[in-house]
């Protein structure tokens, strides 16, 4: 167990006794990066992995958010403590929005067993990406069984994001039209369960069958059938149905080893998210390496230099320093 400084410690404590307050905090310092981040996740990472992460993607307005609820109350009926988090990667300037999920999900939090994290993440996709992972890391700690992140929008930040996930639904609306489209995003790819909400209006069952047709191949390979379910998440249709194939996906991937090969292509990941934001800190941070860098750039420019013999030149002397460490990572 890593040795946390006081505040890092009596967080650890009111993880370890439930405390809200504590998990609120926990979840700011780490997503902030402050002082002591590092030492809460090295404590608390030995009581990780029990809860499954789901991250819900889909483009904004298809009904994410109401999912998510409907999700949410079914496993809280039935006595399951279920964490969401909200992300939003346009924010600061979406208070409005993040306003609004609070007021959509505040039935949800009548439910002690919920809990609604908005993260109004800033910054870099990778950093919105790790705030998430570690914000998952210290409510699974905390202890819930089912973790749902859901994202805004189809673009590379909610793929990096769904990627800390061990599974991911995918959710479109006929309106949204052309399932292709979410092909080209690398949606499909990553998703295992897909859903077409909305159904009440015309549409649905066009969009469904087209996605199926694109899932075609998806469904001939491996284990698992790729899913397409119809919902109308405002009047809760579909919605179980849904609950229960999220269920059926849980066990599939634990019965048959594949959760393991997820989270270990999620450490691999990690790692190297780690070593390169390291090696990024490395290289912009060294103050005299700044005019060897200047040298080796005219040296290159008046050819007397190849590039990559010029990158020989930093990695010798990288191996012989100490890796630098990020911002509160003490
Ligand atoms: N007609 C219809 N509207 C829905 C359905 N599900 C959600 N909505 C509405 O669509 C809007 C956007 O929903 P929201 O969950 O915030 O979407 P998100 O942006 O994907 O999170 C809200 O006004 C919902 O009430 C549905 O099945 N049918
Ligand atoms: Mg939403």
């Amino acid at each position: 167990m890593a040795n946390p400084g006081v505040t890092g410690r009596s967080l650890v404590d009111g993880l370890k006794s439930r405390d809200r307050k504590a998990l609120a905090r926990a979840i700011s310092l780490v997503e902030n990066r402050q002082e002591g981040f590092r030492e809460l996740l090295a404590s608390v990472h030995s009581y990780t992995g029990r809860a499954f992460r789901i991250g819900i993607t889909g483009p904004p307005g298809a009904g994410k958010s109401t999912l998510v609820d409907a999700l949410a109350s079914h496993w809280a009926q039935s006595g399951k403590r279920v964490g969401i988090v909200a992300v939003d990667p346009t924010s600061p300037f979406s208070g409005g929005a993040l306003l609004g999920d609070r007021v959509r999900m505040g039935k949800l939090s009548e439910y002690p067993e919920v809990f609604i994290r908005s993260m109004a993440t800033r910054g870099s996709t990778g950093g919105v990406a790790a705030a998430t992972r570690d914000a998952c890391s210290v409510m699974d700690a905390f202890g819930f069984d089912w973790l749902l992140v859901e994202t805004v929008g189809v673009g590379q930040i909610e793929i990096e994001v769904m990627n800390v996930c061990d599974a991911v639904c995918v959710v479109f609306v006929p309106e949204s039209g052309d399932g292709i489209q979410a092909l080209k995003a690398g949606l499909i790819e990553i998703a295992q369960v897909f859903v077409v909400n909305k159904a009440d209006r015309p549409g649905a069952p066009q969009l469904a069958s087209e996605l199926e047709s694109v899932l075609h191949l998806k469904q001939e390979t491996g284990g698992w059938d790729y899913p397409v379910l119809t919902t109308e998440a405002v009047n809760h249709r579909g919605t179980r149905e849904l609950a229960g194939t999220v269920e059926r996906l849980k066990v599939h991937l634990e019965t048959q080893g594949h959760l393991t090969h997820v989270r270990q292509r999620q450490a691999l990941s990690h790692l190297e998210n780690i070593l390169r934001e390291r090696l990024h800190l490395y290289l912009s941070g060294q103050s005299d390496l700044g005019s060897q860098w200047t040298d080796l750039a005219e040296q290159i420019v008046a050819g007397d230099l190849d590039p990559h013999r010029g990158a020989d030149l930093i990695w010798e002397r990288l191996l012989q320093s100490d890796l630098p460490r990020a911002p509160g990572d003490k």
